[in-house]
């Protein structure tokens, strides 16, 4: 049966693209990257919902085409599309919030994460840095380490893969960037979230990460 094509419209950077790209890799989706530049953006930038990308063409095989705007609106479509949802919440609404929290928690993390990021100076980066670290971040992921413990994983739904394990496993990514290699998940601290990783890293996933990830 065919399938459903489609191409992610964005810079050629990971940035907000990453996670879309990677849930794209992760099922084996057929799909292409469109770069923009700055030059080609300021032509189509008044054509985007909200004129800003990334943005996700669908094209299905009787030829109909839509498009998403909205990095966490096309994570959540695809996570649809591609049944990275727990059992029963395509059709419990309660199971849908319920792995939704986990989504929104990481997200959390992750933007807290991308203030570093964001600092004007190395200073302020390595202040940002230390503030993250001293607490906050740890302890969170103690929450997220005792529910995949709880589900018996390597998942945070026992053996089927979700969204929460590839919002998991790109946080990790960037917290190996920006705070060191396996400071924060590690098989001693967080022995349940480190199989996650390692499991993930093991497929599709971490070949997108190894191979593609920087250049789309
Ligand atoms: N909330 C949006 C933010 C999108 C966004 O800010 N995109 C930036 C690129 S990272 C953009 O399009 N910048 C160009 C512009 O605003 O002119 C999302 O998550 O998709």
């Amino acid at each position: 049966m065919a399938e459903n094509t489609y191409e992610l419209l964005y810079w050629q950077i990971p940035g907000l693209a990453d996670i879309t790209r990677l849930i794209l890799e992760a099922v084996g989706a057929s799909y292409t990257n469109k770069f923009v530049t700055r030059e080609t953006f300021k032509e189509i930038k008044e054509e985007q919902r909200f004129g800003h990308i990334p943005k996700l063409t669908v094209k299905a095989p009787d030829g109909s085409v839509v498009h998403i705007w909205e990095s966490k609106a096309i994570h959540n479509y695809l996570a649809d599309i591609f049944d990275l949802l727990p059992e029963g919440a395509h059709t419990s609404a309660v199971k849908r919030a319920e792995c939704f929290s986990n989504v929104f928690s990481l997200y959390e993390y992750m933007d807290r994460l991308s203030m570093i990021r964001v600092m004007p100076t190395l200073e302020l980066r390595k202040e940002v840095r230390e503030l993250a670290m001293s607490d906050k971040l740890p302890k969170a992921l103690q929450y997220h380490e005792k529910l995949v413990a709880q589900s018996g994983g390597p998942y945070y739904y026992g053996k089927k893969m979700t969204l929460p394990d590839l919002i998991l496993y790109a946080l990790n990514v960037r917290f190996n960037i920006y705070i060191g290699e396996a400071v924060l998940i590690n098989e001693a601290v967080t022995p349940h979230l480190h199989k996650l990783v390692q499991t993930l890293d093991a497929g599709r996933a971490g070949e997108y990460v190894r191979d593609r990830r920087d250049w789309g």
